[in-house]
């Protein structure tokens, strides 16, 4: 076998020279329209004459569907001549209209993904260091011996745990990703969760409402009469759907945007709300107060709806049950004020709405006798949530977030006088250590205004693709099996003193890694933290297309098929279409599936696990059709075959439109889990805005209320001057198409968006190299001097792959890892589980230039 040398350098020393062939490349792209820079040299990209990839008869087109860690999963249509994909088009035929076409101009270019010099052809085995690049190219067989013999060998030593499965986001692609999980469960080994270490995770959406996330299909945002977006860009990060924002502006819906930076969304806004970076709870508390000092709160809706009603204990300052008031009472009976008799009145939880006859308070102090004879004093939950938003008045948040009192009053009217109003939450506002505080109270004014289960209103959130659409045990779980499921924030962190005790670590730590799906050690927080983890295990592997800084540093890297070379189901949360991936062509090299590759790996490891691998992906598709639920009832592989199917769901599909239409209590089912995994979250079948867990108890946070960045995830406060925003770029998704040439033209090189004032303070000047620091890390880039962030605040768009800064990993070296406790108090994989606060992030930063790098 040859041995190759991977000439790619991810963290280079820049010398002056190679720096200033660096900078003359940059400047002559431009010009040259042929040539195009990478990091090092040239990579010529051959322009076929206009007109040539016109569609004629001699292309075969194959439909199948672009599906990065993307919410756009836009249908796509190859046009494969000579065996090779040369043209990629919109399908453009999804049977709703409004959805068509879809897509954008990464998408478009994944050609040059799958036939670029980074794709990844044959299988490698390290001959060098870890991450010294220096591979041997070997055959499928030598390479999966390898990999089935080390595992078996840590197995023996260390138990099945010690190896962690990390097939990114299954949310999507539960065909190919699942043939992992799979094996995780016949393993018995761990296996990490996603939603969760992407930040995305919207912890307040367990807590308020016992569901992993809700949203509203796109659609759906053109019947928004008002639409209010925190920390969300959808210009920029839902490009097909971003168009359902204009339609609602175009009928006259306001558009408020609240953003600390001047994105491209705030630049379509009709308001735009330039708050502190963290402080959207403190902005949406004061609107809440406006909205109940005004009078305009719908407090049926939260008395039928919400456990506003319900009564809490002063002494325990638990709920009260019919337990506690009578002998033989229920424990999960709960109990309002009745205004009618002026007395208690036990409630069940199968049935939302107000108890016939009664008038419950939602506000005051009763003294209640108990089955034991003491009396104690109760009050409504709703009066503990008037009693915090009171302290939030528009003039105490403008001191918070900087937003003036007289836009808080004014945005809050808006919101409340036109109904139904959307509330899109994006990444950003929950990317925070108390995220879950702040997506608490816009859920609260969601609550306020009666917005809840009604086209046009709700509160959404897009964050790629996480959410499984229809149930996919049969496939995932083999004979009820399921993996040892351990979030990839103890895998950095190690326990916690207050980790939830359902998680099991292994005994000696973990010493084997798999990963797929991921540009783990690009994409991770607190790299340098992951990194002394990770070189600690005795194998780590990675599967891919790409040859990612990931890639580069694993032992073993198996060249994997895309989405343009393998089957899988795929359904977003931003549009409810069932959509079939297909291969167009035939894997580019030696590349095979995950299915393919994790069948190969079983039957080493145990031949007896040959039997659970014995379905090909046409099979295991119609298994999931047959068991997967409602929401894919009826739908067949031909129905997939000729192109998407609706999702069987309402159309609108409306989140939570059953609990407020046909009173059905709290939660809808999360998938893959039965529903009574989920239903402790919200034991009252209410929607919950008072918690009453002892963590949250003991943290003050049984009701919503604002607690300042970069105080309880501690690590920088005090030290560091400056934010670190890192939101998602437009010119990738993530890390992937970091390299793409077409884009790269455009987009040359990582830049930190730097204020004037902060850059003239320490002497950088717009284009100037720069190097971002804080006790987690360091990185060497460039300094785009920029009115669009505000002073104290710095963007640096999260992805670049690591070799196009001039030093270091990126920003995910300096981004932090600390676990809320509060995200500890249940575990349910990806539903329950500590969330990543990647903008919890303090720096300084400070120019290089004129020093030897
Ligand atoms: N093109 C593209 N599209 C994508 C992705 C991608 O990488 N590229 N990724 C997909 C995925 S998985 C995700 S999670 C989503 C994420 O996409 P979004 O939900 O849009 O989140 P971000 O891009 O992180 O940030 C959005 C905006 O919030 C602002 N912001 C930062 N901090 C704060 C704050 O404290 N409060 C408020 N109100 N605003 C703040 C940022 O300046 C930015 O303009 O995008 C999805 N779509
Ligand atoms: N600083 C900072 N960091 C962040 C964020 C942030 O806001 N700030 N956002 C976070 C968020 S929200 C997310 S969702 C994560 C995303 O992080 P990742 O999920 O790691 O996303 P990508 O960087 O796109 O890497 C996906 C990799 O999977 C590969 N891949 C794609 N399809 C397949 C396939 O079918 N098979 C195999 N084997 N490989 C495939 C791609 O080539 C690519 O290398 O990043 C997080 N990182
Ligand atoms: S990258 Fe996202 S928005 Fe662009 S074509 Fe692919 S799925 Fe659609
Ligand atoms: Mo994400």
């Amino acid at each position: 076998m040859p041995e190759t040398t991977n000439t790619r350098d991810s963290s280079p020393r820049l010398t002056r020279r190679r720096f200033l062939r660096y900078m003359g490349i940059a400047g002559a792209a431009a010009g040259a329209a042929t040539v195009l820079s990478t990091y090092e040299g040239f990579f010529r990209v051959s322009r076929a004459a206009p007109g040539a990839l016109t569609p004629t008869a001699e292309f075969k087109t194959v439909r199948t569907v672009c599906s990065p860690n993307c919410t756009g999963a836009c249908g796509m249509r190859a046009y494969v001549r000579d065996g090779k994909v040369v043209k990629i088009r919109q399908a453009a035929d999804f049977p709703t209209p409004a959805y068509n076409p879809r897509g954008c101009m990464k998408g478009l270019s994944f050609m040059q993904t799958l036939y670029g010099p980074d794709r990844i052809r044959k299988p490698l085995m390290r001959v060098g260091a870890r991450g010294e690049r220096k591979w041997r190219e070997v055959s499928w067989d030598e390479a999966l011996d390898f990999i089935a013999a080390k595992l078996k060998e840590i197995i023996r030593r260390d138990g099945p745990r010690s190896i962690y499965f990390f097939p990114q986001l299954p949310g999507t692609g539960p065909v190919q990703k699942g043939s992992a999980t799979r094996l995780a469960a016949l393993l018995g080994a761990s296996h990490g969760t996603f939603y969760d270490f992407n930040g995305d995770l919207p912890l307040s959406m367990p807590i308020t409402f016992g569901v992993q996330c809700s949203e509203h299909e796109s659609k759906d945002w053109a019947n928004a009469r008002c639409l209010l977006l925190f920390g969300a860009n959808p210009v920029e990060t839902r490009i097909p759907d971003a168009h359902f924002l204009m339609d609602a502006v175009e009928k006259g819906a306001p558009l408020i945007v609240f953003d600390p930076t001047f994105s491209p969304t705030a630049a379509k806004a009709d308001v735009w709300v330039r708050l502190r970076p963290g402080s959207d709870g403190a902005v949406a508390l004061a609107m809440a107060n406006v909205i109940l000092a005004d009078g305009a709160a719908d407090l049926d809706f939260m008395a039928a709806y919400t456990d506003a009603p319900l009564l809490v204990r002063a002494d325990t300052r638990k709920r009260l049950r019919e337990a506690d008031l009578v002998a033989g009472g229920s424990p999960d009976r709960f109990v309002v004020w009745d205004q009618v008799k002026g007395g208690p009145h036990a409630v069940g939880t199968d049935r939302l709405g107000i108890p016939p006859g009664t008038r419950p308070a939602l506000e005051g102090t009763f003294r209640v006798k108990l089955a034991n004879g003491n009396e104690v004093e109760v009050s409504p939950g709703f009066q503990h949530v008037l009693n915090a938003v009171r302290r939030y008045t528009p003039e105490k948040a403008e001191e918070l977030s900087g937003v003036p009192a007289d836009t808080i009053r004014k945005v809050a009217r808006i919101y409340a006088s036109h109904r139904p109003g959307a509330i899109i939450m994006g990444g950003a506002t929950n990317h925070w250590y108390h995220g879950d505080l702040a997506g608490r109270a816009l859920a609260l004014l969601t609550a306020l205004t009666g917005n809840i289960g009604k086209s046009g209103g709700g509160i959404s959130i897009y964050v790629g693709q996480y959410k499984l659409r229809f149930d996919v045990s049969k496939w995932w779980f083999p004979d009820g099996k399921r993996p040892n499921f351990v979030p990839p924030m103890y895998l950095i962190e190690g326990p916690t003193p207050t980790m939830n005790p359902s998680i099991k670590l292994p005994e000696n730590g973990f010493k084997a890694i798999l990963i797929s799906h991921s540009n783990m050690m690009n994409q991770s927080p607190n790299l340098n933290k992951l990194w002394s983890r990770l070189e600690k295990m005795d194998l780590i592997v990675v599967m891919d297309f790409q040859m990612t800084p990931t890639a580069e540093l694993a032992d073993v890297v198996l060249p994997a098929a895309s989405w343009y070379e393998k089957y899988d189901l795929i359904a977003s949360p931003l549009h409810p279409h069932l959509q079939l991936m297909q291969p167009a062509i035939e894997p580019v090299g030696e590349a095979r599936p995950e299915l393919w590759i994790y069948r190969e790996l079983a039957r080493r490891l145990d031949p007896g696990f040959a039997k659970y691998y014995e379905m090909d992906e046409e099979a295991i598709i119609r298994l999931i059709l047959e068991t997967g639920g409602p929401e894919i009832e009826g739908i067949t592989l031909e129905d997939l075959k000729k192109g998407p199917v609706r999702l069987r769901v309402p159309d609108p599909d409306v989140m939570f439109y059953e609990q407020i239409h046909e009173f059905k209590p709290f939660p809808t089912r999360t998938y893959p889990f039965p529903l009574s995994a989920t239903q402790t979250f919200v034991k009252t079948g209410r929607a919950e805005f008072y918690k009453e867990e002892d963590r949250f108890l003991e943290y003050g946070e049984e009701v919503p209320v604002y607690k300042p960045p970069f105080r309880a995830s501690g690590e920088d406060a005090g030290k560091y001057p400056l934010v670190l925003l890192s939101p998602h770029s437009r010119w990738r998704v993530h890390s992937t198409y970091s390299n793409l040439p077409w884009l790269n033209e455009i987009h040359p090189r990582p830049e930190v968006h730097i204020h004037p004032d902060d850059a003239r303070a320490r002497g950088i000047r717009h284009g100037a190299l720069v190097e971002l620091f804080n006790d987690r890390g360091r990185t060497v880039l460039w300094a785009r001097v920029t009115r669009n962030v505000p002073p104290g605040t710095l963007i640096l768009y999260e992805g670049w792959w690591a070799r196009y800064f001039a030093r270091g990993r990126g920003v995910n070296e300096l981004t932090t890892s600390a676990i809320n406790p509060i995200h500890e108090i249940y575990f349910l994989p990806n539903v329950w589980s500590p969330v990543t606060a990647w903008k919890e992030a303090l720096c300084d930063v400070r120019p290089v230039e004129g020093r030897s790098l």
